[in-house]
């Protein structure tokens, strides 16, 4: 793009095309977990144990959307979205992760999908948001190479049911955080603390990507003319990370959180091969790498996209030599989950993907969670995700102006909805949703965001 410098009296306009979505899960909107045949999840158990989620809340009933589903394209369509991010839960599908496929699950994405092309939205469909069926985390769930040979079916059966409607597909959202929150970490189902399986658990959700890639380029997919090209690709959420200091020890613990953070998945899939900085850390702490010899090239596959969620920056200091470097709060303002606001996260996340691939990006998640409350008149004037999501708008639209092939932006979220651990408290959605009678109602923020689609630009203030 050859759009000069922005100022106030200038709109920054987006380039034509330019796709305007917003982003959901299975999980975090759909409720209805046991209706019409659909398996128990990872995330199902994790929430009946005591104490994993805030308030003991469950995916019931989410925002309901199962069943609303037809109010909520509604919604979008009044919105102007030209594309919406959903993800498939695979135990609708596959109720057991492996074996029996079940028709009502498919019918429902079948018929969501039917409903976005008839407003003209395009569907984005992720294959993996968290939701793993729960029978195959007793057979070791991502620590196991299995899971990945599972997923590869799984993907192929969606290529082949629903791969014609569907323009764009992701495969796996957020290795970074299914590998430390869910596995090393406890924090995420299936809350595992195993530290010891954080790289066969990397390494196999790269594998299930690579398979899938390969299923996609045998499947028959060709999607209907006035569509997008058809592709596939992984979301990676990374973050831009600094040292907290200039003393050398805080710039060595910024490059090995890097290295863990956002190399351990870029370098395999467009290098072919993982970090030394990174196997050297796992390997001084016994961590092993069960790949077998043909694994690196399957994950680096070629991918038609690469999508980005972004939300933060890290700030690195030196840690103990057995824990390794220590994340350290930023002096920026902060989100309801005190996230520190760094809209830079943006373009820097941006300028690191580019030095791995010239692939086409999207952002496929951005937003903030903020104590949103209904004035007595029923309006939500969220200003602060406003000013957020202008900020963090601004940053994309730099990072086209410095040659990034970035082709959409999606909101995190379109619906307020449930934010795993922390359950329903924290806020995201451009609607907002009151649980108890499942009423939606558009913030302030939709409504801007609506303006900025229509004028497929931001006018700043
Ligand atoms: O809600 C999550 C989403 O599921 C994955 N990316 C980050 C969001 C906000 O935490």
């Amino acid at each position: 793009m050859d759009d000069p410098a922005p100022s106030p009296a200038r709109p920054l306009r987006f380039p034509p095309g330019f796709l305007w979505g917003a982003a959901t899960s299975a999980f975090q909107i759909e409720g209805s977990t046991t209706a019409e045949g659909r398996g128990e999840s990872i995330w199902d158990r994790f929430c009946r144990q005591p104490g994993r989620v805030a308030g003991g809340a469950s995916g019931e009933p989410a925002c309901d959307h199962y069943r609303r589903w037809p109010e909520d394209v509604a919604l979008m369509a009044r919105l102007g979205l030209r594309a919406y991010r959903f993800s498939v839960a695979w135990p609708r599908i596959v109720p057991r992760g492996g074996g029996r496929v079940n028709q009502a699950g498919l019918d429902f994405y079948r018929r969501l999908i039917a409903a976005l092309h008839a407003h003209g939205i395009v569907p984005v469909a992720t294959l993996y948001h968290w939701d793993l069926p729960q029978p195959l985390q007793e057979r070791g769930g991502w620590a196991a190479r299995d899971t990945a040979l599972r997923f590869a079916e799984y993907a192929a059966l969606l290529f082949d049911r629903l791969g014609a409607e569907v323009p764009l597909w992701v495969t796996i959202n957020e290795p970074m955080l299914i590998t430390y929150a869910g596995y090393a970490g406890r924090a995420k189902a299936p809350g595992a603390g195993r530290p010891f399986q954080s790289l066969a658990v990397a390494h196999h959700l790269l594998l299930a990507h690579g398979l899938a890639v390969r299923a996609f380029r045998q499947s028959a997919v060709r999607p209907a003319a006035d569509l997008p090209a058809p592709g596939i690709g992984i979301v990676l959420n990374l973050r831009p990370c600094h040292p907290a200091s200039p003393r050398p020890r805080d710039a060595r613990a910024a490059a090995t959180l890097d290295a863990l953070t956002n190399r351990l998945f870029l370098a395999p899939l467009f290098r072919g091969h993982y970090p030394a900085d990174a196997l050297r850390f796992f390997r001084r702490r016994l961590v092993p790498l069960p790949a077998a010899p043909d694994d690196l090239s399957i994950i680096a596959t070629p991918a038609d996209f690469l999508g980005l969620n972004v939300y933060v920056r890290v700030l690195a200091a030196a840690g103990n030599p057995l824990t390794g470097p220590r994340q350290v709060p930023g002096p920026g303002p902060r989100t309801a989950l005190g996230w520190e606001i760094y809209p830079p996260c943006i373009s820097e996340a941006i300028a690191l993907a580019r030095e791995y691939t010239t692939l086409p990006l999207y952002l496929t998640e951005n937003g903030a969670a903020f104590a949103d409350q209904p004035a007595p008149d029923g309006t939500i004037n969220d200003r602060e995700r406003i000013a957020y999501l202008q900020a963090h708008l601004a940053e994309a639209h730099r990072a086209l102006r410095a040659g990034a092939d970035l082709r959409g932006y999606f909101v995190w979220s379109l619906l307020d909805n449930f934010e795993w651990e922390d359950g329903y408290a924290p806020r995201f959605g451009l609607v907002h949703v009151d649980f108890a009678t499942q009423a939606r109602r558009p913030k302030a923020s939709a409504h801007w965001y609506a303006d900025v689609i229509a004028r497929n630009g931001l006018l700043l203030e």
